[in-house]
């Protein structure tokens, strides 16, 4: 059992709002996904691992799609969207999407035969995805802001130094800039590890930052491990707990800290974010909408298993980040 609770801030849904049960092809794990909204409606790209259940093996991983008029309720489109696969790239998960200028970006994780690198697309109809960029490795975790600071598109990552910091996860958030999403600089530290009381392993970003009066309201997953947990999930060896925190980022620089809340937002401490779970104790937000009546919908896989939605208050949310 876990020892950390959710905010009480936070409400969760009676259920996930997206499991394999709900996708018309072969799908087992549902997880992780991209949420915006875009001309009018809601659209979510989310993370497919298949295989076989029955025997907890997978295959391999595609990227759905998925619309909504309430962000809520979910109409599964009939056959993915998104993927990638040759003789260098064994994969892509994990989109996160950003609508800038009418246009959807999608950042997006990749496996490949030389490290894991981080991509972004874009696309106007979620059928075809120009790919702008993909990062040397080992980068990961990449959201855009919403909208160019000072002229610049502007995203966090979670580079993974391993070489040169502890030859294990200790790792950070960055943040850097680009005049036309392929050259990338002017790169600042914005989060250490040591930053988030609840985290002992690793942070990296979550959900695209959303713009508030006091700030950028963003989210993160921080990774804290204790071996003495033992091993939870159908997976052979899985003991890390990711939660999601919450931050507020300067409007102007973002690689400014105003504040984050000091325990976890989001905890994987409801039955069903943990039933049957793949790697259970996860918690990995990856899509953050605020509505014009301040409420705010967080979607986040569980378990690495199933997708869920929580909401919350706004104000509540930026209280928290400066308590
Ligand atoms: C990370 C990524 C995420 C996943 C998390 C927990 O390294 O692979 O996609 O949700 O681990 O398993």
């Amino acid at each position: 059992m876990s020892d950390f609770i959710s905010a009480s801030i936070i409400k969760k849904l009676e259920k996930p709002i997206l499991t394999y049960k709900d996708i018309p092809y072969p799908a087992t794990l549902i997880f992780n996904a991209g949420v915006a909204k875009y001309n009018g409606r809601y659209v979510m790209l989310f993370r497919n691992d298949y295989g076989d259940l029955e025997n907890r093996k997978l295959y391999g991983t595609n990227i759905g799609l998925a619309f909504s008029d309430d962000g809520v309720n979910w109409e599964v489109s009939d056959k993915p969207c998104f993927t990638m696969q040759d003789d260098e790239v064994e994969r892509a998960y994990d989109p996160r999407l950003t609508v800038i200028d009418g246009v959807c970006y999608v950042c997006f994780a990749t496996d490949t035969k030389h490290g894991l690198r981080a991509g972004i697309a874009s696309t106007t109809d979620f059928e075809n995805f120009d790919i702008k960029y993909l990062s040397v490795p080992d980068n990961r975790n990449m959201v855009l802001f919403p909208e160019k600071i000072n002229g610049l598109f502007t995203r966090l990552e979670r580079p993974m130094p391993v070489y040169s910091r502890s030859h294990k996860d200790t790792f950070d958030i960055w943040l850097s800039q680009s005049p036309d999403l392929k050259f990338w600089g002017n790169s600042e530290l914005v989060m250490g590890v040591e930053d988030v009381p609840f985290a002992n392993d690793k942070i990296g970003p979550a959900a695209p930052p959303v713009r508030t009066e006091k700030g950028w309201l963003t989210t993160f997953h921080a990774v804290d491990i204790d071996y003495s947990r033992g091993k939870n999930g159908w997976e052979d060896r899985w003991q890390k707990r990711y939660t999601a925190g919450i931050a507020l980022l300067d409007l102007e620089d973002p690689s400014k800290v105003i504040g984050i809340y000091d325990k976890p937002l989001i905890v994987a401490d409801l039955p069903y974010e943990n039933e049957n779970g793949f790697r259970q104790d996860v918690i990995f937000p990856g899509g953050m909408i605020l509505e014009d009546n301040g409420e705010v919908k967080i979607y986040y896989g569980a378990s690495d298993t199933v997708e869920c939605l929580a909401t919350a208050d706004v104000n509540e949310l930026i209280d928290l980040c400066l308590k």
